[in-house]
């Protein structure tokens, strides 16, 4: 007879760990399942893309100056209307919007959350079947009263009360922290229910993947420069030759690198002294979970989490993975500053 081990749903664990807290009426385990329920509808519109009319462009450029892809639009109003459904959440910022969204009816705005996100990263990647992903932030108001405004969005990564991705890869996964450690949930496409397959991700101590957009290699710092260079040298002992792997798609390089064990590279270029990545929706999220899984994220100088933003879009050179890797490539870059 086959003995099946308990299958505990996204849901069950999110409760489960919310009676950890004596205090906890239950609104984060409501957001997070809202953000999953979102998840799956983006999910089936993903999957049936090259079935339905969602591929290609709809002509607009967002607040970055990128095209707008359909499924873009489709993922970002998806995750908006269920956020404003759900009322725990009092704002949103998007990659996708220029402004803070603020739900000021009077059942979003006892919201008690706000949410930055990208409601498709890797959007590049559609037309070619590469994983894309979801990545949130929710942190906590810091205003008293009505529609959640910019001030509660402008919060340092160390103020995030959660933070998560969900991979629309060859399985679909949710990845989320609160805090206490990393929890994967994959989605049983049969029954659309996330359960949880991943528990307690850490960086595995055999390390040995580097990711980094290559081509921009004249453009970067001469610390990154020596860095890569340092990873395709020979020595047993680190695993040197560290193998090469750089999908374009931040989610699904990031998650490979937790699973393998890799580092994550995008440097500030001589065009781009900020480099491409958002901070708050961006980079904070995947340093919190890079964090909680026993790694590092740095801008070359100093804690992402510790960054204070100044604007909602605004961008920073990012590096995570374990720690020991953060830290080699951060004394490369303090021993060669610009
Ligand atoms: P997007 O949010 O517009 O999709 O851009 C972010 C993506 C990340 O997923 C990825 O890490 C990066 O852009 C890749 O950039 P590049 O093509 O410059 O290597
Ligand atoms: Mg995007």
């Amino acid at each position: 007879m086959v003995h099946r081990s308990k299958i505990t749903t996204l849901t069950e664990f999110i409760i489960q760990r919310q009676s950890e807290y004596p205090h906890a009426k239950g609104a984060l385990t409501r957001l997070l399942n809202d953000i999953a329920t979102a998840a799956k509808i983006v999910n089936r519109e993903i999957n049936a893309a090259g079935l339905v009319d969602i591929l290609g462009t709809v002509g607009k450029e967002n607040i970055q100056g990128e095209t707008q892809k359909k499924l873009d639009v489709f993922a970002n109003e998806m995750f908006i209307t269920a956020l404003k459904g759900g009322g725990e959440c009092c704002a949103i910022a998007s990659e996708e919007n220029e402004k803070v969204i603020s739900f000021s009816n009077e059942f979003s705005e006892l919201g008690k959350y706000v949410v930055a996100m990208d409601p498709l990263d890797g959007s590049s990647n559609i037309e070619s079947n590469v994983s894309i992903g979801t990545i949130f932030s929710i942190y906590r108001r810091v205003t008293e009263a009505g529609g959640g405004t910019q001030q509660d969005l402008l919060q340092p990564g160390v103020n995030l009360a959660a933070a998560g991705y969900v991979i629309y890869g060859s399985s679909t996964m949710l990845v989320y922290t609160t805090g206490k450690g990393v929890n994967g949930f994959t989605l049983d496409p049969s029954v659309g229910i996330f359960c949880l397959s991943h528990p307690d991700m850490k960086f595995p101590s055999s390390a040995h993947i580097y990711s980094i957009n290559e081509g921009n290699y004249i453009y970067f710092p001469e610390g990154v420069k020596r860095y890569i260079k340092y990873c395709q040298e020979s020595d047993a002992d680190t695993l040197r030759p560290y193998t090469s792997r750089y999908i374009g798609s931040l989610v699904a390089d990031f998650h490979r690198n937790l699973i393998k064990g890799g580092i994550f590279l995008y440097p500030g270029t001589t065009k781009n002294p900020n480099g491409k990545l958002r901070l708050l929706y961006e980079c904070n999220p995947i340093a919190y979970i890079a964090e909680q899984a026993g790694g590092k994220a740095s801008n070359g100088f100093k804690r992402i989490m510790n960054i204070e933003p100044e604007t909602l879009h605004q961008r920073a050179p990012f590096f995570t993975g374990p720690r020991h890797m953060v830290e080699k490539l951060e004394s490369f870059l303090q021993e060669n500053p610009e």
